[in-house]
C-alpha cells in the first residue's frame, strides 16, 4: 500500500505540467503520477499531420523525458476513485492513498457510439480521424487518393477537445485539393452538430466569409449516426427535426463523440454530466476539498484545449499550494482558452477568449484576421513552447505577455 502527499492521475498536458510544478515544490518521493502509456502525444499537431504539413513522428516524446525524476511514475491505469477514503485503485488491484489528488485524465474517444465507424476506420482507406494517434496517419493518404465525390467532415453532439479542429482539417483539405487540381471534382461538406461555425461571435464572423470563399457547404445541427463503408455511405440526423439524410462519401473525416474516461465517469467525483465538478474559478473540487481537477476531464464551461490547461496549471498550482498551507485558494481562472484556427498551410486565425466568449487576445492586432505570423506561431513556435515550457510547468498561458503588449490595459 503506497501513500503520497500528492497523486496526479493522468500525465497528458495538465498532469505533466502540474507534476513538474509540484515535484519542484514538494521534492523527491512526495508526488506520484499514475499513467499507463509510454508515449506523450502533442495532440495539437495532429491537425498538421492530417494536412500533410508535419510528420507523425514529430508529435510524440517518451514520457520518461518529460516527467521529473523526483516523482514516482506508476505505469498503470486507475480503475477506481474512492475520494471518501483518499485512495485510488489501479487495474492490477494496487491501492494508492494520498493527501491531495489532481485528476487530469482528459477525454475518452467513443468511436463505438457511431454504428460502423470502428469497422470503417479499420477497413476503409477513405475514412480517417485526426483525433486518435491510431487514425491520424490515414488522413493525408486518404486526401491524396481522392478522385471525385463528397468530401465530408463531421463534429459530434458531445463536448469535444479543441472544437475548432474538425473544421481546421477541412480548410487544409480544401487547399490541398485546389493545389492538386481536384477541387472542382469535390463537393466539400461540413456536417456539424453545433448550431454555428464557432461559438464566439467575433471569430464566427471572420470564419463565415472564409467558408464562402472556399465554397464549403455547412450543415449545422447535423450529427453523424452511422457509417456503412461497404456502400461508402454516411448517415446523419438533424438534431432538431430528427430527419435522416444519407450521403455517399469519397472521403470522410469523422470526429468521435467524447466523454470523461470510464473510471472518472463512474466515480463520486462527477455530476450527472459525467465530468469532474470543480469550482470554475479555483479548480478545487466542489465536494472534496483535497481534490483538484485540470484540463479536459473537468466540467468547466470553457472549451477544452491545451492552451486552457496551461492557464489552469498556474491557477491550480497556486490554489493547491494555499490549501496545503492551510489557507484559502485565492487565484482565479477566467476561463482563458485558445484555438488556433489554421485556414491554410500558411494562415491562421488565432481565437482567444474567456468563459463569457469575450475575446482575450494576446497580440495588439486583430487576431480574427488570417495571418502568416499566427501560423508561424502555431506550427513552429508552439511545439517548442509546449515541450520545453508548458509540460515543464513554466508556461501558464500568455496572460503576462498580453498585459505587456497591451501596456497593462488588458484583463
Ligand atoms: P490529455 O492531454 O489528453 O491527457 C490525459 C492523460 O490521462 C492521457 O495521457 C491518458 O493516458 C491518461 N489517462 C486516461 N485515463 C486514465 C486512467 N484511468 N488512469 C490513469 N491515466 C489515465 N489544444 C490547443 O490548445 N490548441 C490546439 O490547436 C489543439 N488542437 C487539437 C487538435 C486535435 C486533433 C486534438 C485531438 C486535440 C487538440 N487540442 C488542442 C486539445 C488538447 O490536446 C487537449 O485539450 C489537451 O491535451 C488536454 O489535456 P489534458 O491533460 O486534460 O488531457
Ligand atoms: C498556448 O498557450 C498553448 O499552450 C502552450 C497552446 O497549445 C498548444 C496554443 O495553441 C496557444 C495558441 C497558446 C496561446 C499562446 C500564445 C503565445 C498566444
Amino acid at each position: 500500500n503506497k501513500n503520497y502527499k500528492l497523486v496526479i492521475v493522468g500525465s497528458g498536458t495538465g498532469g505533466t505540467a502540474t507534476a513538474n510544478k509540484f515535484a519542484r515544490k514538494l521534492g523527491r518521493g512526495a508526488v506520484a503520477v499514475i499513467e499507463p502509456t509510454d508515449v506523450h502525444y502533442y495532440q495539437p499537431m495532429f491537425t498538421l499531420v492530417g494536412g500533410g504539413i508535419k510528420r507523425f513522428d514529430q508529435t510524440s516524446l517518451n514520457r520518461s523525458e518529460l516527467l521529473p525524476n523526483k516523482v514516482d511514475w506508476i505505469k498503470e491505469r486507475v480503475s477506481k476513485f474512492d475520494p471518501d477514503n483518499n485512495q485510488v485503485t489501479t487495474e492490477s488491484g494496487d491501492t494508492i492513498t494520498y493527501e491531495y489528488l489532481i485528476t487530469a485524465t482528459g477525454l475518452q474517444l467513443n468511436f463505438n457510439q457511431i454504428k460502423g465507424l470502428e469497422e470503417a476506420l479499420a477497413e476503409d482507406p477513405a475514412v480517417c480521424s485526426n483525433y486518435s494517434p491510431k487514425t491520424v496517419t490515414k488522413t493525408f493518404p486518404a486526401l491524396q487518393a481522392f478522385q471525385e465525390g463528397n468530401v465530408i467532415f463531421t463534429l459530434p453532439a458531445t463536448p469535444i477537445k479543441c472544437a475548432g479542429a474538425p473544421q481546421k482539417i477541412m480548410y487544409l483539405a480544401d487547399e490541398y485539393l485546389r493545389n492538386a487540381g481536384k477541387r472542382d471534382k469535390a463537393n466539400v461538406v461540413f456536417n456539424s452538430s453545433l448550431g454555428g461555425i464557432f461559438g464566439v461571435k467575433k471569430y464566427a464572423e471572420a470564419l463565415l466569409p472564409i467558408v464562402k470563399r472556399k465554397n464549403l457547404t455547412c450543415n449545422f445541427r447535423t450529427n453523424l449516426t452511422e457509417v456503412n463503408h461497404k456502400k461508402r455511405e454516411a448517415t446523419f440526423v438533424n438534431l432538431d427535426t430528427g430527419e435522416e439524410s444519407v450521403y455517399e462519401y469519397s472521403f470522410l473525416h469523422a470526429v468521435p463523440p467524447m466523454s470523461a474516461v470510464d473510471a472518472v465517469k463512474n466515480s463520486p467525483l462527477v455530476d450527472e454530466t459525467g465530468y469532474v465538478t470543480v469550482d470554475k474559478t479555483t479548480l478545487q473540487h466542489t465536494k472534496y476539498s483535497n481534490v483538484f481537477g485540470i484540463g479536459d476531464n473537468c466540467n468547466l464551461p470553457s472549451s477544452k484545449t491545451a492552451a486552457a490547461a496551461a492557464a489552469q496549471a498556474g491557477i491550480l498550482s497556486s490554489n493547491l499550494s494555499s490549501v496545503m498551507n492551510g489557507s484559502k485558494p485565492t487565484a482565479i481562472y477566467d476561463g482563458y482558452t485558445s484555438c488556433p484556427l489554421v485556414t491554410a498551410h500558411n494562415k491562421c486565425v488565432l481565437a482567444e477568449f474567456d468563459f463569457d466568449g469575450e475575446p482575450l487576445e494576446t497580440f495588439p492586432f486583430n487576431q480574427a484576421k488570417e495571418r502568416y505570423s499566427m501560423f508561424v506561431m502555431k506550427a513552429y513556435m508552439m511545439p517548442t513552447m509546449y515541450w520545453r515550457m508548458l509540460l515543464k510547468g513554466i508556461w501558464n498561458g500568455p496572460k503576462p505577455v498580453r498585459k505587456l503588449l497591451h501596456m497593462g490595459m488588458s484583463r
